[in-house]
C-alpha cells in the first residue's frame, strides 16, 4: 500500500546515525552480533527515529522499549515491520525497503535496550564555537550594492548549503556552506544577520553587510536540531539568538553578535495531561515575541509552550503553557499578538497570547495540520484570519484572529476550504496579495505534488486554480520534482517555489507573478541542489506571511 504522507514526512534520516552511543545489552532480548547491532542501529536512525524517538519512547509512532517489545516477541515484530499497519506504520518488508534478513535484525534490535547518544553541554558547545570575523572587524555599513531586504536564503538541503539569491535580479549571489541537511533560515531584528540551522544543530551567522556576505560565526548547539530565532523585542534587537534541539532535548540562548553560548536549558519533563515523565521532548518551532523580551519555545512531546524571558539570563523566568501534543510548526497572526502552533498529533491549533502570556484557545482543525508559519489575510466576511493546510487530509482551515472587531469569529474555524489533496506542507499569502497559495509536496500523486492550488481571497467559494509549477520549470530529468514552499518577495507581487528533485537531478526555482498567476522566471543553476525552503529577508525579519 501507499504510506501516508505524515509517515513519509517524519521517517527522514537523523544526523545521530553517525554518533557514538553508549550501549548495554538486555539479557532477556534475542542474541545479536555486534555487526548486526551496529547495522540495525544505523537503519533505526535512518528510518525509524523520526516517529519512534531516539530513546524509542514513542512520538507519532508507538513506544518500542524492551518492556513492551520483548513481550511481543521476534515473530510478531517481524510481521509488523514487514506489512506495516493501518495506523501509519510503513510496510518496510513488502515495499522492498528492507530485506527479510534486515526485518529479522530490526525485530531483534528493538528488543535490546536503546543505545543512548551523548549529551551536549557547555564544554561541547564551546569546543565547536568559532568567531570567524569578530564584531569589531565587521563592516560599519553595508558594503555591497545588493538590495538586501529582498534577498532570499534558499535551503540546499542535501548539499548542506544555502544559496543567497538576489530577489531583484534573480541571480545567485553566493552559495554558503552550512550544517548538514540545512533546515531553516531566520533573520535578526535589524535585517543584517541571517541565521541558518542544520539538522546537525550547526548554526551559521551570516553578515549581509559584507561585500561578499558570508559566515561570521558558527557553533553547534547539540547533535540534532530544527529551529533558530533571534530576539526582536524593542531594546533587544540583535541581542540574543536561540537554538532549539531535538537531541539533546534542550535550547540554548547565545550572544547575538558572536553566537557565544550563554545559557542552556533542558526540556526533559512531564507530558501535558498524563503528567508522566518524557526523557526526550524535542524542541520544535521557536518565535521571538514583539510584545515582551521573550522567546516562545514549543516542545513537541510534552505539548508545552515555554515563554522564556531573556531579560535576565541569570534569573531566567519561564511561563509554561500546556496545550496538546505534539507541538510542531506555527506562526504569528497579522497583529503578532497570537502565536498559532500546530499540535499535529491532536489535530489542533493552540493559540498562545503573547501579550497576556496565556493560552487563548485550542482550535480543532483537520488531520495532522502543517501550517509552516501559516498564512494571514483579510477574509471578506470574517475579517482577519490565519490559515493552515493538513498533511493528513485535503482541507485548509481558516481561523478568525481578531477578538476585538470580529469577536464572534475569534479562534474558531470560520471556513474550511477544499484543497488539491493531502500531503500539504506550506501555505502563504502577503498583505499586498489577493491570493492564498497551498502546496502538496507529499501527496503520493505526482500531479498534485508537482503543482500548487491558488485561491482568490475575495472569491473563495469559487475554489482553486492549479498552477503546474514543475511543468513550468521544464525539467528533463525524471523523478520526484516536489513543489515546495510558496514565499513572497518583499513587494508582495511575486511568489517563489522550489522544484525539489533528487540530489543528482536538476532542480529549479519557479517565480510566479502574483497578479496574473503567470510564470515570471525560472531560476536554474547546477549549484541549486535539492532546494526546499526559501526565506525572503524582509518577510522573515518582519514576520510577514
Ligand atoms: Fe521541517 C520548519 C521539523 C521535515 C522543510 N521543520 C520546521 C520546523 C520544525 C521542523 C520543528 C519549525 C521551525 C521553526 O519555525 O522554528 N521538519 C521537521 C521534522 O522533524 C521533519 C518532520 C522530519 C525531519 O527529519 O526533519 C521535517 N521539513 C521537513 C522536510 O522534509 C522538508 C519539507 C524539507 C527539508 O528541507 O527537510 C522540511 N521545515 C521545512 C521548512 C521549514 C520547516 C521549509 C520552514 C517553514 C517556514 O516557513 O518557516
Amino acid at each position: 500500500g501507499v504510506t501516508a504522507p505524515e509517515v513519509n514526512y517524519q521517517a527522514g534520516s537523523s544526523p545521530l546515525v553517525d554518533e557514538p552511543m553508549y550501549q548495554s545489552t538486555n539479557p532477556k532480548a534475542p542474541k545479536m552480533t555486534q555487526a548486526e547491532f551496529d547495522r540495525a542501529r544505523q537503519i533505526y536512525f535512518e528510518r525509524c527515529a523520526g516517529c519512534h524517538g531516539v530513546l524509542r519512547k514513542g512520538a507519532t509512532g508507538k513506544p518500542l522499549t524492551p518492556d513492551i517489545t520483548i513481550g511481543k516477541g521476534t515473530d510478531y515484530l517481524k510481521v509488523f515491520i514487514t506489512y506495516g499497519s493501518p495506523a501509519g506504520m510503513p510496510n518496510w518488508g513488502t515495499s522492498g525497503d528492507l530485506t527479510p534478513a534486515e526485518v529479522d535484525m530490526m525485530a531483534r534490535y528493538v528488543q535490546q535496550d536503546p543505545p543512548i547518544p551523548p549529551e551536549f553541554g557547555m564544554a561541547a558547545m564551546k569546543a565547536t564555537w568559532k568567531v570567524i570575523v569578530p564584531p569589531d572587524q565587521r563592516p560599519k555599513k553595508k558594503m555591497n550594492n545588493y538590495n538586501i531586504t529582498n534577498i532570499f536564503s534558499t535551503t540546499l538541503r542535501d548539499a548542506g548549503q544555502i544559496a543567497l539569491i538576489d530577489g531583484d535580479s534573480k541571480q545567485i549571489i553566493s552559495v554558503i556552506k552550512t550544517g548538514y541537511a540545512v533546515h531553516i533560515s531566520r533573520m535578526s531584528a535589524s535585517g543584517r544577520y541571517l541565521f541558518v540551522t542544520g539538522r546537525d544543530a550547526k548554526v551559521n551567522m551570516i553578515d549581509l553587510w559584507m561585500e561578499h556576505p558570508d559566515t561570521v560565526a558558527e557553533v553547534r548547539t547539540g547533535l540534532e536540531a530544527r529551529s533558530v530565532e533571534s530576539s526582536k523585542f524593542k531594546g533587544y534587537e540583535d541581542k540574543y539568538v536561540i537554538s532549539g534541539t531535538y537531541w539533546p532535548p534542550q535550547f540554548v540562548i547565545m550572544n547575538g553578535d558572536t553566537l557565544e553560548p550563554l545559557k542552556i536549558v533542558s526540556t526533559r519533563g512531564m507530558v501535558v495531561g498524563t503528567q508522566e515523565y518524557h526523557p526526550e521532548p524535542r524542541v520544535a518551532s521557536i518565535v521571538a515575541s514583539h510584545f515582551k523580551p521573550e522567546f516562545i519555545v514549543n516542545v513537541k512531546e510534552t505539548g508545552k509552550t515555554l515563554m522564556v524571558d531573556y531579560s535576565d539570563l541569570n534569573a531566567l523566568k519561564t511561563i509554561e503553557i500546556g496545550s496538546a501534543p505534539f507541538l510542531h510548526d506555527g506562526g504569528l497572526d497579522s497583529t503578532k499578538r497570537y502565536f498559532m502552533v500546530a499540535a499535529n498529533n491532536s489535530n489542533k491549533i493552540s493559540v498562545i497570547d503573547l501579550k497576556d502570556d496565556k493560552l487563548a484557545a485550542i482550535v480543532d482543525v483537520g488531520k495532522t495540520p502543517h501550517p509552516g508559519r501559516g498564512a494571514n489575510f483579510i477574509h471578506p466576511k470574517f475579517g482577519p484570519v490565519w490559515s493552515t493546510g493538513d498533511l493528513g487530509d485535503e482541507f485548509i482551515s481558516l481561523i478568525g484572529t481578531d477578538p476585538i472587531k470580529h469577536k464572534q469569529y475569534a479562534f474558531k474555524v470560520v471556513e474550511t476550504l477544499k484543497g488539491q489533496g493531502g500531503g500539504a506542507l506550506f501555505i502563504k499569502s502577503h498583505p499586498k496579495s489577493k491570493h492564498l497559495y497551498s502546496d502538496t509536496p507529499l501527496n503520493p500523486d505526482p500531479k498534485l505534488s508537482q503543482s500548487v492550488a491558488v485561491y482568490d481571497i475575495d472569491n473563495l467559494e469559487k475554489g482553486y486554480t492549479v498552477l503546474p509549477i514543475a511543468e513550468w520549470a521544464d525539467i528533463k530529468d525524471d523523478g520526484a520534482k516536489r513543489v515546495v514552499q510558496p514565499e513572497f518577495n518583499k513587494a508582495g507581487d511575486e511568489v517563489w517555489f522550489s522544484v525539489w528533485s533528487a540530489k543528482n537531478k536538476e532542480s529549479a526555482i519557479v517565480v510566479v507573478d502574483d497578479k496574473t498567476l503567470k510564470l515570471k522566471a525560472v531560476i536554474k543553476d547546477p549549484r541549486l541542489i535539492t532546494p526546499t525552503g526559501h526565506f525572503n529577508v524582509n518577510n522573515t525579519q518582519h514576520d510577514v506571511y
